[in-house]
C-alpha cells in the first residue's frame, strides 16, 4: 500500500521537528580562513567550499531526532550575498545548500529507513523593504533566483525565516511561488516572523495583524523564530494560535540572547530549552517544532525526547478577513456596519487634496489622511487620477509615505493595473484595489484580479460593463454575477469581493438616474442575501451630488443608514459630516427618504 508522506498529508498527524541554529553552530566549528576560500564570514559560501561540513550538521540534526533540516541558505540573497562580492553565485550556493541537505537526507533516509525533509531556508536579507531601504522587484528577483536553485538541489519545502517586514514576505511569497510555478513543482512554503521583546516585527506589526495580511496566501505554516528566546514568545505564539486558522511553526533561540564580553551567548542548555519548548505542545495548531539561534544537535535530541509521546492538536483559531495596515487591522465586516473609508485623500472628491497634491505638499497630506483616521475611518481612500498629473508617479509618492506613516488600511483607487502595481508592491498591509470592471472588457478584468490575488488584496467589483454603467436592479445584480463568475475563476475568493452597485445623484433631471438610489439599495440587499461571503460598498457622496453642503450631509446619512440596513458594508464617506440618523429630525429625514425611494405620493 502507498503511503502518502509528503509533508502536507503528514502535517498535524504527528509533531515535526524542525533542526537548530547553523549559523551558531559554525562560528563554534573554529573554521580556517582556508575553509571560507577567500570569503570570511560568509556562511553560504562553505556549502561550496567545505560541504563535509554542512552535511556534516545536517547529518548530526536528523540523527538528533529532526525530521526537518533547514538549509544552510539563509543568507543566499543577492544583496546580502554582495557583501562578499558573491552576487553572482546566488543560485549556485542555493542549489549547493539544498544538495548538502539532500545528500544527509538519503543517507539517514535508506539507514534508518524513515522520512525525512528538507526545507530550503532564505531569510530576510539585510534590508526593511517598508522603509524604502530596497525595492520590491530587487528583492522579487532575489528570491525567485535562490528558490530556483532551492528546488533545483531538491528541497521538498521552502521556509522564509526570521522576516521582519510583511512586505518582505509578499515579496519573496511572490518570488518563491513563481519559482515554484517556472519549476512545476508543488513545494508548500513556510513563513515564520520575528517577534521582538515588544511584541511585534521590528517593523511594527503585531501577530494578528499580519495574520490578516497573510490570511489570504495558500502557505503551509505560519510561524515565530529567532528574536527571543522560547519563555519570551510563549504570550505571541498563543495570540498566533488565537489568530490563525492554520498550522503552526515555532523555531526559538537558546534563550534571549545575552551579549557576554562582546559576544552574543545564548544561556539555555539542551534540558531548560527543550523543557520551555515542550509547552508550546498545547498550544492549539502548533505542529511543527524546533530550535533558532544558539541551538545545537543536543537541544534538538534533548527536544525530540521530551515531546515524542505528544500529539499536535488541530488548529482552532480564526484568521481574521480583514484589511490591514502594517500597524492594525481591521474586520471588511464591521459591527456595527459599516466600515467606513476616508474620501479626503481623493483627487476627484476633495479640492482640497487636490491643490496639495499640485504643490506636492506632502506633509499637509498626510496631515489630512491622519485627521481621517482620527475622525472615525478605518481605511483611506487614495486617489490620485486627474487630468494633467502622472497617476503612477503620485500614487507611488503617497503610497510609499501612507504606509510607513499611516494606521489605517489603505484602498487604491485606480483602474488602471501600472498605477495598482505600483501601489501593490509598497504596500505592507492587505489594502483593498478600487476596482475592476467590464468597462474594457475582460483582459483589464482578469489583469486586476490576477494582481489582488498575487498580492493578497482584496478587491473593489462596480457595476459597469461594455454596455456602461448598470442604473436598474436588474443590471446591477446581472453585471455583478457576471463579475463575481469571472473574479472566482480568476482565484479570488468571494470573502476578498466587495461589490459597489454604483449609485447616482438624486438631483438629476433624469428619472433613470433619480430611481437609482432606490434601485440600488434594493439590489445590494438582493447580493447580500444571495452572497452572505461577499461585501458591498458606495461612494455615499454620489448620491448628493449637485445639492447644497448642508442639504448633501443630510441626505449622505440617511441614504447611508438606508444602504446599510439592506446589506451595505463598506462606505466611501468623509466620517466628519455624517450625522448619525436618529439625531436627524423626522421631517428633514422624510424629504431624504422620498428622495432617495423617488416617493413622492402622499
Ligand atoms: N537558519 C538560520 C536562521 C538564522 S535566524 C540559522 O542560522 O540557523
Amino acid at each position: 500500500l502507498e503511503v502518502d508522506l509528503s509533508i502536507r498529508n503528514i502535517l498535524g498527524k504527528r509533531f515535526l521537528i524542525l533542526d537548530g541554529a547553523m549559523g551558531t553552530l559554525l562560528q563554534t566549528y573554529n573554521l580556517k580562513e582556508s575553509d571560507w576560500d577567500f570569503k570570511v564570514g560568509c556562511n553560504e559560501i562553505l556549502n561550496i567550499t567545505r560541504p563535509d561540513i554542512i552535511k556534516g550538521i545536517h547529518l548530526d540534526y536528523l540523527k538528533a531526532g529532526a525530521d526537518i533540516t533547514k538549509t544552510n541558505s539563509f543568507g543566499a540573497l543577492p544583496w546580502v550575498l554582495e557583501e562578499y562580492n558573491l552576487q553572482d553565485k546566488t543560485y549556485e550556493i542555493a542549489k549547493m545548500a539544498a544538495k548538502n541537505a539532500k545528500s544527509a537526507k538519503d543517507e539517514i533516509e535508506s539507514v534508518h529507513k524513515c522520512q525525512k525533509y528538507v526545507a530550503g531556508s532564505l531569510g530576510p536579507g539585510t534590508k526593511l523593504a517598508s522603509l524604502n531601504q530596497i525595492d520590491f522587484d530587487t528583492m522579487y528577483d532575489g528570491y525567485f533566483l535562490a528558490a530556483c536553485g532551492l528546488i533545483d538541489g531538491g528541497v521538498d519545502l521552502i521556509l522564509l525565516e526570521t522576516f521582519q517586514d510583511p512586505l518582505q514576505i509578499k515579496a519573496a511569497l511572490n518570488g518563491c511561488f513563481d519559482a515554484i510555478k517556472y519549476k512545476q513543482k508543488d513545494i508548500p512554503i513556510m513563513i515564520s516572523a520575528t517577534i521582538e521583546l515588544n511584541g511585534s516585527m521590528l517593523i511594527g506589526t503585531d501577530v494578528a495583524t499580519l495574520a490578516a495580511i497573510l490570511e489570504p496566501f495558500d502557505i503551509l505554516t505560519l510561524g515565530l523564530n529567532c528574536g527571543s528566546g522560547p519563555i519570551q514568545v510563549e504570550t505571541h505564539l498563543r495570540k498566533l494560535s488565537q489568530n490563525w486558522g492554520g498550522y503552526i511553526s515555532i523555531h526559538s533561540n537558546a534563550g534571549l540572547p545575552e551579549n557576554i564580553a562582546g559576544k552574543v551567548c545564548y544561556p539555555m542548555d539542551p534540558e531548560s530549552f527543550a523543557k520551555a519548548e515542550a509547552k508550546f505542545c498545547d498550544i492549539d495548531g502548533v505542529s511543527i517544532i524546533g530550535g533558532c539561534c544558539g541551538t545545537t544537535p543536543n537541544h534538538i535530541k534533548a527536544l525530540q525526547e521530551k515531546i515524542k509521546d505528544l500529539k499536535p492538536k488541530p488548529p482552532k483559531g480564526v484568521s481574521p478577513k480583514a484589511l490591514a495596515s502594517l500597524y492594525q487591522y481591521e474586520p471588511l465586516f464591521q459591527e456595527p456596519p459599516p466600515f467606513l473609508i476616508g474620501e479626503r485623500t481623493n483627487a476627484t472628491g476633495s479640492k482640497q487634496f487636490r491643490d496639495l497634491l499640485l504643490k506636492e505638499d506632502y506633509d499637509s497630506i498626510l496631515s489630512i489622511a491622519q485627521e481621517q483616521a482620527l475622525s472615525g475611518a478605518k481605511a483611506l481612500d487614495v486617489s490620485v487620477n486627474f487630468a494633467g498629473r502622472n497617476e503612477e508617479k503620485d500614487m507611488i509618492e503617497l503610497i510609499s509615505r501612507f504606509n510607513q506613516k499611516i494606521s489605517i488600511p489603505l484602498m487604491i483607487d485606480s483602474t488602471q493595473p501600472n498605477t495598482i502595481l505600483k501601489a501593490l508592491k509598497l504596500i505592507g498591509g492587505r489594502p483593498i484595489i478600487n476596482s475592476a470592471n467590464l468597462e474594457d472588457g475582460t483582459e483589464k478584468f482578469d489583469k486586476i484580479c490576477e494582481l489582488a490575488k498575487k498580492f493578497g488584496s482584496a478587491l473593489v467589483l462596480l457595476a459597469i460593463d461594455e454596455k456602461g454603467m448598470a442604473k436598474t436592479k436588474e443590471r446591477k445584480l446581472e453585471v455583478a454575477y457576471r463579475m463575481l463568475d469571472r473574479a472566482l475563476k480568476n482565484g479570488l475568493r468571494k470573502s476578498d469581493l466587495v461589490f459597489d452597485l454604483l449609485t447616482f445623484t438624486v438631483a438629476s433631471a433624469e428619472e433613470e438616474y433619480r430611481s437609482a438610489a432606490k434601485d440600488t439599495i434594493d439590489a445590494i440587499s438582493e447580493l447580500r442575501n444571495t452572497h452572505k461571503e461577499v461585501g458591498a460598498i458606495l461612494g455615499i457622496s454620489n448620491v448628493s451630488f449637485g445639492l447644497n453642503a448642508q442639504a448633501r450631509k443630510y441626505l449622505n446619512s440617511v441614504f447611508l443608514y438606508h444602504a446599510v440596513k439592506n446589506g451595505l458594508s463598506m462606505a466611501i464617506v468623509n466620517p466628519k459630516s455624517l450625522i448619525p440618523y436618529p439625531l436627524i429630525n423626522p421631517e428633514d429625514r422624510q424629504i431624504c427618504e422620498r428622495l432617495i425611494f423617488n416617493d413622492w405620493q402622499e
